[in-house]
């Protein structure tokens, strides 16, 4: 799993509002809308949970450590979604009991293996992986205005991916996958799923993508289909600049938002 940077996440909270704006041209629906969507709930549901619902973000020294900006990105996005949101004062354990004495019903914290939303009302554990999995295809099934039928390259079996495919194969699209390692294609195969060996002959066949892996700028200008739409959770982005300035309105790209939005509403569903 990539591990974000300061850079990374330098100025999300400020933009949070302009990044909302982008994400409604590129996709008619907004960051909690496509939220919602993720975790199949109805907006006055969300909007009922953020009037009931108390969260905390606990930094984390585990690994590599606390990531500058890290937990307080996380809670400025819980916030523009309408919810409170603190990030506790202590990190790790201290932070956790700082967290639950503050009556946190939701408390979000990441080591550099995990990144979740832990409901401690329901017992209710959300993955980011997953939740961004979900929150991306259901970004890009707004996009195409619904992808029943349509065919979908996914770009990665990881767990972003895995996930992706199973919420790909739930809105009725034609997946198409493209995985380096043999390992992690083998659960795919006899499993109805298209299998691509030569992603670069493919690519501009396809209108829809999912770039769940974490290699950076290897998708260029001329393998992408003149309409398509790729909706990017991977970290670092697979486009390389001249792809990104061609095709950035048709582009869903970010670091935190999308998959901290989703676990938020798969947390309180
Ligand atoms: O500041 C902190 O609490 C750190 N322990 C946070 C480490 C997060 C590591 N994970 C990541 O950077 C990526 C993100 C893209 C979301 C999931 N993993």
């Amino acid at each position: 799993m990539t591990r974000l940077t300061k850079n990374d996440l330098s100025g999300l909270e400020q933009m949070l509002k302009r990044y909302d704006i982008g994400l409604a041209n590129r996709t008619g629906l907004s960051l909690r809308a496509i939220a919602c969507a993720a975790a199949g709930i109805q907006e006055d549901r969300f909007l009922q949970a953020a009037g009931s619902n108390s969260v905390y973000v606990v930094p984390v020294t585990a690994g590599e450590g606390i990531i500058s900006g890290f937990a307080q990105s996380v809670g400025s996005i819980i916030e523009y979604l309408g919810f409170p949101a603190n990030v506790s004062c202590g990190q790790d354990v201290s932070g956790f009991a700082e967290a639950v004495d503050g009556g946190a019903s939701i408390v979000f914290m990441a080591d550099d293996q995990k990144f979740i939303a832990a409901n401690l009302a329901t017992g209710c554990v959300i993955d980011n992986a997953a939740a961004t999995a979900r929150g991306y295809v259901a970004a890009l099934n707004a996009m195409g205005k619904g992808l029943k039928g349509c065919d979908v390259l996914v770009i990665g079996a990881g767990r972003v991916g895995t996930v992706a495919i199973a919420f790909l194969k739930q809105l009725g699209a034609n997946i198409s996958l493209f995985e380096l390692n043999p390992k992690r294609l083998q659960r795919w195969k006899h499993t109805g799923i298209n299998i691509e060996k030569n992603l670069f002959k493919v690519l501009p066949q396809f209108k829809y993508i999912i770039d769940a892996s974490p290699e950076p700028e290897f998708i260029d200008l001329a393998h992408l289909h003149p309409d398509a739409a790729i909706a990017a959770p991977g970290i670092p982005l697979g486009l390389t600049g001249e792809a990104y300035r061609v095709f950035k309105e048709r582009v869903i790209h970010d670091p935190l938002q999308i998959g901290v939005a989703a676990m938020l509403s798969m947390a309180v569903r």
